[in-house]
């Protein structure tokens, strides 16, 4: 069982945040698409008290970049930031944080700090993180977030040494770079430890599943294309909207197509992933609910880039 480990992705370190990682908004649509592919994702968030230890503000005569010692350990010093309950701390409205399994909290010791999303800076306190991987059955995490120089590369060496295979996938990480090649150290100094590094191209497939749920007159139309194409819509139905969730997909032919009809069905079909980029993705309702928002009028191109038929899975009577 795999885990995607999401690290950080708070608003305080995207371009506008007091502790910007530069690019570190480009990773989001990345995280989003990646997110389903996973048994469980789960998200680290740094929550500091106002009066931490790494900030250069709690040092009067420190700078930011500056570092200093706190309770035996060397202790960078960094911009205010992540401040518990701070709209920096919070998760940018754009990220589907409905994906998310779990949440686990960080640095909120105000005497240490904590980059590794498992343990702090000491190795003393654990967050829980491994424990609760482990009782879930996952023997695998990839990781993806901020700052790749910081608390994703120790949350990686956490995830080693805990007994994780650890992938990191490059593309949907940025870092702080403070020295300029900060980042493609910490790269090469994980692999050489066993991190496997790949990019997110390497872990999604060339095509997308997507199920819709449908009824009876539909169907008719279906087998008259010997389902390879779906049927024009409606005036009055500008969007088309498949899901992304099987689980969705059963619960609106249940709840929608039997009362209208009598009979709801489940399709699958499969699309090229790069045709469904431009297409907005959006989460409704509970965290299964993942919807993609086609135009009517585009629907002739989506036809045209489906792989394979579209198959009826289920089929629901009442
Ligand atoms: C981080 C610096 C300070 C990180 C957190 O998320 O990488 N970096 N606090
Ligand atoms: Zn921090």
């Amino acid at each position: 069982m795999k885990a995607l480990l999401v690290i950080d992705l708070q608003n305080d370190f995207l371009p506008g945040g007091s502790l910007a990682v530069p690019e570190g908004d480009q990773i989001i649509p990345i995280v989003n698409e990646l997110m389903p592919e996973y048994d469980l994702v789960v998200a680290t968030q740094d929550w500091h008290p106002a009066d931490h230890g790494s900030f250069a503000s709690n040092h009067p005569g420190k700078e930011i970049g500056e570092t200093i010692d706190l309770g035996g350990l060397e202790q960078i010093l960094w911009p205010i930031h992540c401040i518990q309950g701070s709209d920096g701390a919070k998760f940018p409205d754009e990220l589907h944080t409905r994906r998310f399994d779990h949440l686990i909290r960080k640095g909120s010791h105000s005497q240490i700090d904590s980059y590794s999303g498992f343990f702090d800076n000491r190795h003393q306190k654990s967050t829980g993180l491994s424990d609760l991987l482990k009782r879930k059955g996952i023997t695998e995490v990839h990781l993806v977030g901020l700052a790749t120089d910081y608390c994703v590369k120790f949350t990686a060496l956490d995830a080693l040494q805990e007994g994780f295979e650890v992938t990191l996938i490059q593309d949907a990480c940025r870092g702080v770079n403070l020295s300029p090649n900060d980042v493609p150290k910490t790269i090469t100094q994980l692999k050489n430890k066993g991190v496997k590094i790949l990019k997110s191209g390497d872990l999604l497939g060339p095509t997308v599943a997507l199920y819709r749920p449908i009824g009876p007159e539909e169907l008719t139309k279906l087998e008259a294309s010997n389902f390879t194409a779906w049927p024009p819509r409606l005036p009055d139905q500008p969007i088309f909207y498949p899901v992304l969730n099987q689980a969705y997909a059963e619960q609106i032919a249940t709840e929608w197509n039997i009362r209208d009809s009598g009979t709801g069905y489940v399709t699958r079909f499969e699309v090229d992933r790069n045709f469904l980029k431009p297409y907005p993705r959006k989460i409704v309702g509970g965290s299964q609910h993942e919807e993609l928002w086609i135009p009517a009028e585009d629907l002739e191109e989506l036809n045209r880039h489906l792989i394979g038929k579209i198959e009826i899975i289920n089929r629901f009577e009442t």
